[in-house]
C-alpha cells in the first residue's frame, strides 16, 4: 500500500508534469493528466514488481500459467490505483485542483482483446490471484487490434478497427531480450538412433519472433505484483537483415514480414462460433509455443531440479481449447530437444496441463482440419497422431465397454482434429464453469470422457473480481454497505452476508434505495447524451448487456417490450410501472441473425420511445459499443439483470453475479450460475420462470414442440409476429422476415415462443415487486449479501487448491 498523502501526491503530479509533459499542472489537459499518473503509478508499483518476481524466483515457489487467447482488461488506471490504495488520494487530489478523475480515467484506451465472458473472466482471475498472493502469470496475445468498434448507422451494426496501440499504451513493457523463436511449418527428418529411438530434426522452417510485452497485474494492497505477458509477433533479425539487403528480393521480404506481424495483427471477433480460419490456427500455435518454451526456460533458470519434475514447480491451465496446441508442443519440446522418451515426455505433460471448458455450443467446438495442421505444424501434427494412436489402443485394449465409442472420443476423427478431446486426453484436469454446465459435460456432451477419466472432471463455479465490479464501479454502495458491516467485506467478500442484519433495517434501505437511484440518474444523464433520449429515472431499469446470441434470446426481451406496447396502444391508462429496458451488445461481424436482432431492437426503439400517447411509460435504450467501460456504467444502476438464455446453453455467465452483487434482482431462466444464485438468495428474491435444461434436452431429443401452434393459438405471439413483417417498426420497406421464417420454418430452435408466456408473467410479478419499495429493497440487499460466493476470490482459491495445488 502506498503511503501517499494529498500533498506529496500534489508535489509528484507537478513534478513529473513539468518532467514528463513539460507543462505546469494548470495547463495540462486530461490526457496529459492521465498519461502523468499512469507513470506516478508505474514507478510506485515497478519496485514490488521486480521484487515480486525475485521472490518467486528465491523461494523456487509453484508458478500457474494461464494461458489465454483473449484477455478483457478493459482500462487500468482507476484499478491500479484501488490496488496500490492510491485512488481515493489521487481522486482527492484532482478535485482539489478542479478536475474531474472520470474524464481524465476516460483518456485510456479501453482495451478489448477479448470478446466477452471467456476474456473477462480471465482479466477477473489476473486479479484474484495477485490479489491472493498465488504466484501466477497470464499469457496471451498483444494484438494490435481488439474487438472491433460498434457503431450503428440506421439499426444496422458497422464494424469499425479499434487501433488501441495508436497512442502509447503506458501499462506495456517491451521485454526484447526475453524474446523467442516460434517456428512454422518446415520438413521433418527422422533419423534412427543407435538404441532405436528415433530423433527427429527440421528444415526450412518460417521462423517468428515472439517478443512480449508485459503488464503488471497489481495486487489489492499487498505488495504482490504479477505479470500479464502479451506476446507480439515480429520478424527475427536475420529476415529484418535481408530487408535491408539491396541484392535480396526486398518485396519479397516485405510480404513475408507483413504476413509474420499478421499473426498477432487483430483479435477474432467470434464470440461462439469456431472459425476455422488458418492465421487463427496460427495465433494459437504462436501463443502455445512461445508460452511454453518461456515456461522451460523460467523453470531450467529457476531451479535446479530435472524437467521430469516439472508439475511440482508449475501449472498450466487452459482456456477452453483455443490453447489445447500446449499439449503436444510442450511433448514436442520434451522429446525433442530434451531427448524425453514418449513416455517421460507424458508423464510430465499430462500431470501439468489443466483444461477449462467455457461452452457446450457444438458449434464452437474447435475442429482443425488435418490437412491444415499437417501443413503448417507437421511435427505437430505427427505427435497428436501419435496421442490419437495410444489413446484409442488404450480404450481397445483397457475399456472394451467403449469400443463402440471410439469414433466419438478419437482425437482424430473425420479428418478433422478434435480439440476439446485432445484437451481431454492431455490434461490432468477438466473444469466446467457453473454447477449445472459441469453435469452437463459429465453426463452428456462428455460422458464417455467422464467414464474413461471420472477423477479427472471438476467444477469451479465463475466469479468475478469484486475490487472493480463494486468497490470501484459502485463506490458510494460500497461505502454505505461499509458504514453498516466495516470494511472487512473487501478482503473477505464473503462476509456481505452481514448485510443480511440489515435486510429490514429501514434506514440502511433507504441509503441503499438512495445509491440506486444516484446511480440511475447518472446512467440517464449518459443515456441522454449518448441517445438525446430522456429517461424517467424512476422507472425500472430493466437491463440485457452481453453479447448478441440467439441463445441469450435479446428477441424474447424484446418481444415482451413489443407485447407492452401493444397493450399500451389498445388501452393507453394502463397502469403500469414505468419501464427502461436498456441494451448493449456487440453480434460477431458475420452473425446475420444477430444483426436482425439489433436492428429490430432499434426499430421498436424509434416507434416506442416517440410514441407520445405511451411515451411516459416506455422507453428502450440501445447503448452502442458495449465494452467493459461502459459495463462499468450501467451495472451499478440495474434494477433488473436478464439472464434469460434458453435453459442449457449459457455455461455460467458473469453479468449476472456484477449485477447481483450491485444490487438488481436477476429475472432469469434456470440455467447457468442463475441456478446458484437462486439457490443462494432463495425462490423470493429472484424471479425464476422458463423451460429446465432437461425439457429443453427431451425437446431436442424427442421433438413435441411446434412454435407454430404457439403462433395460432396465442393471440399476444400472433400479433408480433406479424408487426414483424408489417412495417409497423421502421419503414414500410423494413422487415424482419428472417427473425420470423428462423422462428415459424425453423421451429424457433431456442424456445422463445414457448418461454414467451411464462416471462411476461414473470415481468407482471417483477411489477408488482416493485410497486412494494420496502419489499424490493430487502430484496436487493439480499442479493448484495449473498454475492459475496461470486467473487472471483472465492474461485481463484477453488482453483488453487484443488486443481493447481499452489
Ligand atoms: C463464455 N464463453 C460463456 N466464449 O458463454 C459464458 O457462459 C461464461 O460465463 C464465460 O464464457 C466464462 O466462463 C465465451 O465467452 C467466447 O467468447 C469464445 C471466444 C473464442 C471463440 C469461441 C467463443
Amino acid at each position: 500500500m502506498s503511503d501517499y498523502r494529498k500533498e506529496s501526491f500534489l508535489a509528484l503530479l507537478e513534478g513529473k508534469m513539468t518532467r514528463k509533459r513539460g507543462k505546469h499542472l494548470e495547463d495540462a489537459s486530461d490526457k496529459d493528466l492521465y498519461y502523468v499518473i499512469s507513470s506516478i503509478v508505474k514507478d510506485e508499483i515497478t519496485p514490488k514488481w521486480l521484487k515480486t518476481q525475485e521472490k518467486y524466483q528465491e523461494n523456487k515457489t509453484k508458478q500457474v500459467y494461464y494461458i489465454s487467447m483473449e484477455f478483457l482488461i478493459g482500462r487500468l488506471l482507476q484499478s491500479n490505483l484501488l490496488n496500490c490504495g492510491m485512488l481515493d488520494i489521487c481522486n482527492e487530489v484532482l478535485k482539489d485542483i478542479g478536475r474531474n478523475p472520470e474524464e481524465i480515467y476516460k483518456h485510456e484506451h479501453d482495451a478489448a482483446l477479448g470478446n466477452g465472458g471467456l476474456g473477462r473472466l480471465a482479466a477477473c482471475f489476473l486479479d484474484s490471484i495477485a490479489s491472493l498472493k498465488y504466484a501466477g502469470q497470464g499469457s496471451g496475445i498483444r494484438y494490435r487490434y481488439g474487438l472491433f468498434e460498434q457503431r450503428i448507422i440506421h439499426g444496422n451494426q458497422i464494424e469499425l478497427p479499434d487501433y488501441w496501440l495508436k497512442e502509447e499504451y503506458p501499462w506495456e513493457t517491451r521485454k526484447a531480450d526475453e524474446a523467442i523463436e516460434v517456428r512454422f511449418g518446415g520438413k521433418i527428418n527422422m533419423h534412427k538412433k543407435l538404441n532405436g529411438d528415433f530423433e527427429f530434426s527440421y528444415e526450412d522452417q518460417d521462423k517468428v519472433m515472439a517478443v512480449p510485452y508485459d503488464v503488471p497485474v497489481i495486487g489489492y494492497q499487498n505488495e504482490v505484483v504479477n505479470t500479464l505477458r502479451l506476446w507480439s509477433a515480429e520478424v527475427t533479425e536475420d529476415e529484418s537483415k535481408l530487408m535491408s539487403d539491396p541484392s535480396s528480393q526486398y518485396y519479397h521480404h516485405l510480404d513475408h514480414s507483413h504476413s509474420i506481424e499478421q499473426i498477432s495483427g487483430f483479435l477474432y471477433p467470434d464470440d461462439s462460433s469456431f472459425e476455422g480460419k488458418e492465421l487463427r490456427l496460427k495465433q494459437q500455435y504462436f501463443l502455445v509455443s512461445a508460452t511454453i518454451q518461456g515456461i522451460l526456460k523460467n523453470f531450467k533458470a529457476t531451479h535446479d531440479i530435472s524437467l521430469a519434475h516439472l508439475s511440482e514447480k508449475v501449472v498450466i491451465q487452459i482456456n477452453d481449447t483455443h490453447p489445447s496446441l500446449a499439449v503436444p508442443e510442450l511433448m514436442r519440446i520434451l522429446m525433442d530437444d530434451e531427448n524425453f522418451s514418449w513416455d517421460e515426455a507424458w508423464k510430465v505433460t499430462a500431470s501439468v496441463i489443466a483444461y477449462t471448458n467455457h461452452t457446450t455450443l457444438s458449434e464452437a467446438l474447435e475442429k482443425w482440419p488435418t490437412s491444415m495442421i499437417q501443413k503448417l505444424l507437421p511435427r505437430i501434427y505427427m505427435i497428436i497422431n501419435e496421442i490419437n494412436e495410444r489413446f484409442c489402443k488404450g480404450i481397445w485394449f483397457d475399456h472394451p465397454d467403449l469400443r463402440d465409442k471410439i469414433p466419438e472420443l478419437a482425437v482424430i476423427a473425420d479428418d478433422q482434429i478434435h480439440m476439446a478431446r485432445l484437451a481431454i486426453v492431455g490434461s490432468f484436469s477438466v473444469n466446467g464453469v457453473a454447477r449445472l454446465h459441469t453435469e452437463i459435460l459429465k453426463n452428456k456432451e462428455m460422458k464417455y470422457f467422464y467414464k474413461l477419466y471420472p477423477n479427472r472432471f471438476n467444477n469451479k463455479t465463475n466469479g468475478i473480481t469484486h475490487r472493480r465490479w463494486l468497490l470501484q464501479v459502485n463506490p458510494c454502495l460500497s461505502e454505505t454497505i461499509t458504514e453498516a458491516i466495516g470494511p472487512k467485506w473487501i478482503q473477505e467478500p464473503n462476509k456481505l452476508i452481514g448485510l443480511l442484519r440489515y435486510s429490514n433495517d429501514a434506514p440502511f434501505l433507504e441509503k441503499v434505495g438512495k445509491v440506486k437511484k444516484q446511480n440511475k440518474e447518472t446512467l440517464a444523464k449518459l443515456i441522454l447524451n449518448q441517445t438525446g433520449i430522456k429517461v424517467d429515472e424512476s422507472s425500472i431499469f430493466d437491463v440485457q448487456i452481453k453479447r448478441l446470441h440467439e441463445y441469450k434470446r435479446q428477441l424474447l426481451n424484446i418481444f415482451h417490450v413489443i407485447y407492452l406496447y401493444n397493450e399500451l396502444k389498445e388501452n393507453p391508462s394502463l397502469d403500469i410501472t414505468p419501464r427502461t429496458f436498456i441494451f448493449a451488445a456487440k453480434a460477431a461481424p458475420s452473425y446475420h441473425l444477430a444483426k436482425e436482432v439489433i436492428k429490430l431492437i432499434h426499430h421498436v426503439a424509434a416507434t416506442v420511445n416517440y410514441d407520445k400517447q405511451i411515451n411516459s411509460k416506455l422507453k428502450v435504450i440501445f447503448l452502442e459499443n458495449y465494452n467493459v467501460s461502459l459495463a462499468e456504467k450501467i451495472i451499478p444502476a440495474a434494477d433488473i439483470s436478464e439472464q434469460i438464455s434458453t435453459a442449457s446453453k449459457e455455461a455460467s455467465g458473469t453479468g449476472n453475479m456484477k449485477m447481483m452483487m450491485n444490487g438488481a434482482l436477476t429475472l432469469g431462466t434456470l440455467d447457468g450460475a442463475n441456478i446458484e444464485i437462486k439457490d443462494l438468495v432463495g425462490d423470493n428474491n429472484i424471479f425464476i420462470f422458463g423451460l429446465t435444461s432437461d425439457q429443453v434436452h427431451d425437446y431436442y431429443q424427442y421433438g413435441g414442440y411446434v412454435a407454430k401452434d404457439i403462433y395460432h393459438t396465442d393471440d399476444r405471439v400472433k400479433r408480433i409476429l406479424d408487426q414483424l413483417n408489417s412495417g409497423e417498426f421502421g419503414h414500410q420497406e423494413i422487415e424482419f422476415k428472417d427473425i420470423f421464417y428462423n422462428i415459424m420454418y425453423h421451429n424457433d430452435p431456442y424456445f422463445v415462443l414457448k418461454d414467451f408466456d411464462p416471462y411476461i408473467e414473470s415481468h407482471e410479478l417483477v411489477e408488482r415487486s416493485y410497486r412494494d419499495k420496502n419489499t424490493w429493497q430487502r430484496m436487493s440487499v439480499t442479493n448484495i449479501a449473498y454475492s459475496g460466493k461470486f467473487s472471483s476470490d472465492r474461485t481463484i482459491k477453488e482453483y488453487a487448491s484443488e486443481i493447481w495445488k499452489l
